[in-house]
């Protein structure tokens, strides 16, 4: 059996001294950027400013909607590197360093990675999957999110935490853990909140802009996909799909699927989903939500994605059709991994 998914990876945090000598920061969010990503990017950027580090925020994907209100200091490929030709001071490995926020696997960073060039790597993040790359790891699958983790190497650092910075923290922790809600939460994360809210972040605004600026489209793209929606295995696995068609008719962008696999979850009796979204004609992206016991990471890791125990995901080169019928089957044998995982681990425990 695969233990990985229950060890506990920790590393120490990146000392002040490790930043001595640095003039410039490459902070790199994973694609598909989400509230954990962006907000702990935006921290980073305010903390490395304030060490009079030069730092660039590169993202070339569409920032969802509800987190644009953070987007002011993110830039695109292109931008940062005209930025890197008006340099007065060359960027160089010696100088500089490149740092990833909440990603498990460099493949995941697409046509960025090239970016990293011959930089020392820093890799910060919370994901028990994370591959382990780089010179500096500042990792903890304890933690619930990287925002959280972010916020004890600024402190490390003895950064002084600017409203800015501590609502960027908020919305990282706040988003990650499904507004406190989701086991991840530990006393800790709430120690850390407590800690923003006292720094006096504008928690209304921020709900605003998370919470209550939902686009119709949306909420018409939520429907027709739930139309469909597929209850299977005693009521307890659900499976749901997003095909271009359907955003095509409601007029949404595909980050408005966002949200979904949880109000799928939500349903009495649910305790896996499966929401499939047709990326292209041969490609499909599965998200996975479990509670409890059930573990969807150890799915996605055998079909080369990643993520947590409840909440992972992962790439299908099929087309919609067939992924559908793909998942389908694996529904049906994913059930009885758990069970036979269960009663292996009962048996153990006598
Ligand atoms: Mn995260």
């Amino acid at each position: 059996m695969n233990m990985m998914n229950n060890e506990h990876l920790l590393t120490e945090l990146p000392s002040k001294e490790a930043l001595s000598g640095i003039m410039y920061a490459l902070i790199l969010p994973h694609t598909m950027p989400d509230g954990d990503t962006i907000g702990s990017s935006v921290a980073l950027f305010l903390g490395l400013q304030m060490q009079n580090i030069k730092s660039w925020i590169v993202l070339d994907d569409v920032v969802p909607r509800e987190l644009r209100f953070l987007s002011a200091h993110m830039i695109t490929t292109d931008q940062y590197l005209s930025e890197l030709k008006s340099l007065e001071v060359p960027i160089d490995e010696k100088n500089a360093i490149a740092i990833t926020v909440d990603l498990s696997d460099l493949e995941r960073l697409q046509s960025r990675k090239v970016l990293i060039g011959e930089l020392p790597l820093w890799n910060i993040d919370h994901h028990v999957t994370n591959l382990k790359f780089g010179q500096v790891q500042a990792i903890d699958s304890n933690a619930s999110s990287t925002g959280e983790l972010m916020y004890r190497i600024l402190r490390n650092w003895g950064v002084h935490l600017t409203c800015e910075m501590a609502e960027a923290l908020y919305v990282a922790i706040t988003t990650d853990t499904g507004s406190f809600k989701y086991a991840n939460t530990t006393p800790a994360t709430h120690r850390v909140v407590a800690d923003l809210l006292e720094v006096g972040i504008d928690r209304d605004k921020i709900a605003l802009h998370l919470y209550h600026s939902e686009p119709s489209s949306k909420l018409k793209l939520h429907g027709l996909s739930l139309g469909e929606l597929k209850i299977y295995r005693g009521g307890h696995v659900a499976l749901a799909y997003i095909s271009l068609k359907m955003l095509l008719e409601t007029g949404a962008h595909s980050t408005e699927a966002d949200g979904l696999v949880e109000r799928i979850r939500d349903i009495e009796g649910i305790d896996t989903v499966l929401l499939l979204k047709e990326i292209s004609p041969d490609q499909v992206k599965v998200s996975m939500r479990s509670i409890g016991d059930i573990n969807v990471a150890r799915v996605a890791l055998s079909h080369g994605g990643g993520g947590h125990k409840n909440a992972a995901g992962f790439t299908l080169n099929k087309g919609l059709e067939a992924s559908i019928h793909y998942m389908d089957e694996l529904a049906e044998s994913l059930c009885q991994i758990e069970r036979d995982v269960k009663e292996s681990t009962e048996g153990q425990r006598r």
